[in-house]
């Protein structure tokens, strides 16, 4: 049988199901990662699992999201995380050492093997031809006591490249065309899979910003085969021998075909509020602009940060505007340390930040009232960069770059193709693992510890036969976990879970955790309505775990993304889509509703049914659930569920 390369490397790894698109399956975990702001959550999950050591065959926790330390919490989340590792058998990646996906790439990444990351851009790890994808933090801790992950086996879209690009377009401008042409929105469950002869041009840093913000389309992954440059590249990073040629089987099947020729990708620049907004950069060219910053696990490596040195030579940033700079991992920063980027850049007026995700995650950073800011990374939400009236456009190094010497938009395409800097990159990168606490270095009987701010992971009561209650919140389309959840200087509180749940949809309606704790008082269950792609962005479970602790039961959507989906399942929340989306507007704020025999719906495979009370009206949803979900939201959640099956 002719297999694409996902399908090659998902049958390796198959341990559940049956490899049809659309049908659920369990495969096995090789690799694993997590970050500091969903890692405590994992750890304190994996921790209750009772197992005694990870049982993948790399398990590593990054720090790198909340590194500001204003105050104990995150230093105390750090240690814990350290001490942990150290009793289970994880490596750790200290804060400053770099961002996570970054990271991962250059140091553990290998090519055919399964990574699971508690981040959403896990799918970095693709670029190197890894089936790497993001998930719940409970998800990643089943995984690594060595339980399957499970997942609807995808449809794989095949990108075909030809041409080349041209000089001052790069990997960021192919991913955003890409986004123009899937937007944000209806590619659930689909793998975004590259190849033709276009791939001969790009390495293995460019490839992996294309499948990192792949993740903005909604896709399960994407992933490049793994080729005599995938090679090059483990070989400037002292592991040659992680080296396996990949590639699709003659005459594979694809379920859709999309053909780029690179030659005709121009600059594009995706406008706020969502990734999926994208114009060519030209139709804004003079556009007075406030803010650069140039980082992020999308364009942060080597060759980015060298290119936009090279700009940056000689020349001074304009007044108008303050440029920050992050460097995508400690290798990075010190080599450009080395090579004289860096003094470049410091010349040129940028403000050197830490090698973490910072201004991208709203740790800082924040641009002013009313900013234009141009930004490199992946996500533009309103609000995200902790300026709500800011608006965030997302663009390459080079669009930046040039942005932040002009004070406006500049088309990189206005310069000549001789002025494009000439790089060549060292055949051998400087490696230097010392910031990674490997297991060699592990001392058994470390205790673990835990600062005041930790808390146990609440648990969920298995599901009542009967829901009644209110709708809490009607929300509209595109919800992001940001919405939901909102990370910046509330991103401290991500091992507190009773203190984080105070700020539920906080930008949305501050008043929700209060109307929903009021509700779960009354014992009353309480709902949340939504329109399309609710859940989009993050991985990050708490905007399930915390809503579940205010006393949410279900969502009612007209359709749901897929970590966040799977998210809510793992909590023990119901996620509904309406049978028929219209029904939307019969339900609204503050309704009282009811599900009257929910279970033996679920256990019949039929539609649930919802009366809703205040209008006297009855309305039909739907779901997705495989008979395995269905017993996990009965149970209360995975780890009630997981207790139960033993399935661990
Ligand atoms: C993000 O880019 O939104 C984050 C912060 O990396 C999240 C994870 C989190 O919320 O901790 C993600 O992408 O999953
Ligand atoms: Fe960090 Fe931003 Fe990447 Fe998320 S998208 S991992 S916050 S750099």
């Amino acid at each position: 049988m002719a297999d694409n390369l996902t399908y090659k490397i998902l049958r390796k790894h198959l341990v559940e199901g049956k490899l049809l698109p659309g049908e659920e399956i369990g495969i096995r975990i090789d690799q694993t990662l997590t970050q500091d702001a969903t890692g405590t959550m994992a750890y304190l999950q994996f921790e209750s699992m009772g197992i005694k050591k990870v049982k993948t065959e790399v398990s590593v926790s990054y720090v790198d999201h909340n590194t500001l330390q204003q105050g104990y919490e995150n230093a105390d989340d750090h240690k814990y995380l350290q001490s942990v590792a150290a009793k289970y058998g994880v490596r750790f990646s200290r804060p400053g050492n770099g961002i996570c996906h970054q990271v991962h790439l250059e140091r553990f990444g290998k090519p055919g093997k399964t990574l699971l990351g508690s981040d959403s851009h896990t799918p970095t790890g693709g670029g190197i031809g890894m089936i790497a994808i993001g998930a719940g933090g409970l998800d990643v801790a089943v995984a690594m006591g060595g339980g399957a992950f499970y997942l609807t086996a995808p449809e794989v879209i095949k990108i075909e490249l030809s041409g080349k690009l041209r000089k001052w377009v790069s990997a960021k401008d192919i991913i955003l065309h890409v986004l123009k042409i899937l937007s944000t929105k209806g590619n659930v469950n689909k793998v975004l899979e590259y190849c033709g002869e276009g791939l001969k041009t790009l390495s293995v840093p460019e490839r992996a910003t294309i499948t990192n913000m792949g993740a903005e389309t909604g896709v399960t992954t994407s992933i490049f085969p793994s080729d005599e440059i995938t090679e090059e590249f483990l070989f400037a990073q002292n592991r040659v021998q992680d080296y396996q040629e990949l590639k699709a089987d003659e005459g594979a099947q694809y379920d859709a075909l999309i053909k780029i020729n690179l030659s005709d990708v121009v600059p594009m620049v995706a406008l706020p509020h969502s990734p999926g907004n994208v114009i060519p950069v030209s139709e804004i060219a003079g556009r007075k602009i406030d803010q650069v910053e140039i980082g992020s696990c999308t364009n942060s490596s080597l060759r980015d940060l060298i290119i936009a040195g090279k700009i940056f030579e000689g020349k001074k940033v304009h007044p108008d505007v303050s440029l920050g700079i992050a460097p995508g991992s400690r290798q990075v920063f010190s080599m450009i340390a080395k090579n004289g980027t860096l003094a470049n850049m410091i010349d040129s007026g940028a403000r050197i930040m830490e090698s973490t995700c910072g201004f991208c995650i709203g740790c800082g950073q924040a641009p002013k009232t009313n900013a234009v800011s141009v930004r490199t990374n992946n996500r533009n939400f309103k609000g995200r960069s902790g300026t709500a009236t800011a608006g965030i456009y997302l663009v390459s190094v080079e669009t930046a770059a040039l942005c932040a010497l002009k004070g406006v938009f500049v088309d990189p395409l206005s310069k000549k193709a001789d002025e494009f800097p000439q790089i060549t990159l060292p055949e051998k990168f400087d490696v230097d693992d010392s910031m990674i606490i490997s297991s060699v270095q592990l001392r058994e009987k470390e205790k673990i510890f835990r600062g005041p701010n930790i808390g146990q992971p609440p648990r969920n009561s298995p599901l009542a036969k009967e829901l009644k209650g209110q709708i809490a919140i009607k929300v509209g389309d595109k919800i992001t976990t940001d919405h939901i959840m909102p990370a910046g200087p509330r991103l401290k509180f991500r091992s507190n879970i009773e203190k984080y749940s105070g700020f539920v949809f906080e930008g949305v309606d501050p008043y929700f955790a209060q109307r929903a704790k009021a509700l779960k008082e009354k014992k009353q269950d309480a709902f949340i309505v939504a329109g399309d792609s609710y859940g989009q962005g993050s991985s990050r479970e708490h905007a399930a775990l915390c809503p579940m602790f205010l006393g949410v039961k279900a969502v009612l959507a007209k359709s749901l993304e897929r970590i966040h989906a799977a998210n809510l399942v793992n909590f023990g929340i119901l996620p509904l889509v309406f049978l028929n989306p219209q029904d939307y507007d019969a339900l609204d704020a503050e309704d009282r509703i009811q599900m009257l025999d929910l279970t033996a719906s679920l256990d019949a495979g039929k539609s649930i049914t919802v009366e809703n009370k205040t209008k006297n009206k009855k309305i039909k949803m739907n779901y997705d659930l495989s008979p395995r979900q269905k017993e996990i939201i009965k149970a209360g959640g995975l780890l009630n569920y997981t207790k139960t099956a033993g399935s661990v």
